[in-house]
């Protein structure tokens, strides 16, 4: 029977079961209060602004809209107008950022509103798009398109970054309108719990090629190395403990779980093996 300890689970799930975290989300209802920036940069006159799509004498249900086609003066535009989102902050072990919306257009009969979303930093002035798309017939009011995006750390590492979310509506012309609604930014962080726990123990070097040396200021009574399937793949007693060292050198590469047990205290650490 393989031993599993509690913790040991708890820590396979905080290293593989990331914290999810909404970081701004918005139905639009906030259209007039919210740190929003819309900017017009065609230069036409004509840029994002909200509207209301709520039932008449029902409540409201705000969205904003971008016209490639003019309600005023009936003419085709060449719209390039950009919607921005209050800023958001990322933390800095931020692993991957999702930001969604969902978007339609406003005719069915001239639907081609071409879009992109993505993250924009004023700072740098660096633009991010994590998606461009031309809408068709099938994005209508009715049932409204979401488009979710993922980006990972690996990709693009937004960590420590403040940053807006955007809308962009460019590139498309003599349609009618661009419509968005519930925009979202939300990350995952890599924040487990073996993170949030002050330890007795420390092992170095990490990562290891042979001899692990335990630090520590409780005295030892067993050390136990596991395998990411929770397999035990070494036990070393107090007596067979010399200097506090494990050699590990006859496992494979990869990721182990040491669990040290002293008197009063059981504690895991994650080891990786060279
Ligand atoms: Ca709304
Ligand atoms: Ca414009």
């Amino acid at each position: 029977m393989k031993k599993i300890t509690f913790k040991l689970l708890l820590l396979l799930f905080g290293i593989t079961a990331h914290s999810q975290t909404t970081l701004w989300s918005t139905d639009c209802e906030d259209y007039g209060t919210a740190d929003y920036s819309v900017v017009d940069l065609d230069g036409d006159g004509n840029g994002f602004s909200p509207i209301d799509y709520g039932p008449v004498g029902g409540p409201t249900d705000f969205k904003f809209f971008s016209e490639s086609w003019s309600t005023t003066t009936f003419l085709a535009l060449t719209p390039d107008n950009w919607l921005f989102s209050p800023e958001v902050t990322f933390a800095n072990d931020t692993e991957s950022v999702t930001i969604s919306a969902d978007v339609f257009a406003q005719d069915t009969s001239w639907p081609a509103e071409k879009f992109s979303i993505g993250l924009y930093d004023f700072v740098s002035d660096t633009q991010y798009d994590f998606h461009t798309e031309v809408l068709t017939s099938a994005d209508n009011q009715e049932s409204p398109k979401t488009v979710s995006i993922t980006i990972g750390s690996s990709v693009t590492d937004f960590s420590g970054l403040t940053l807006r979310m955007f809308v962009r509506h460019f590139d498309c012309s003599d349609n009618f309108r661009f419509i968005v609604d519930n925009m979202s930014v939300s990350t995952s962080s890599s924040a487990g719990i073996e993170d949030y726990e002050a330890k007795a123990f420390k092992a170095f070097p990490n990562p290891v090629a042979d001899m692990l040396t335990i630090q520590g200021n409780l005295p030892i009574d067993q050390v136990e190395v596991f395998n990411q399937l929770g397999q035990r793949v070494l036990t070393v007693r107090e007596n067979a403990l010399q200097n506090n060292q494990i050699d590990l050198s006859r496992l494979n590469a990869g990721i182990y779980f040491v669990e040290i047990t002293s008197e009063t205290k059981t504690e895991t650490l994650r080891v990786v093996k060279k």
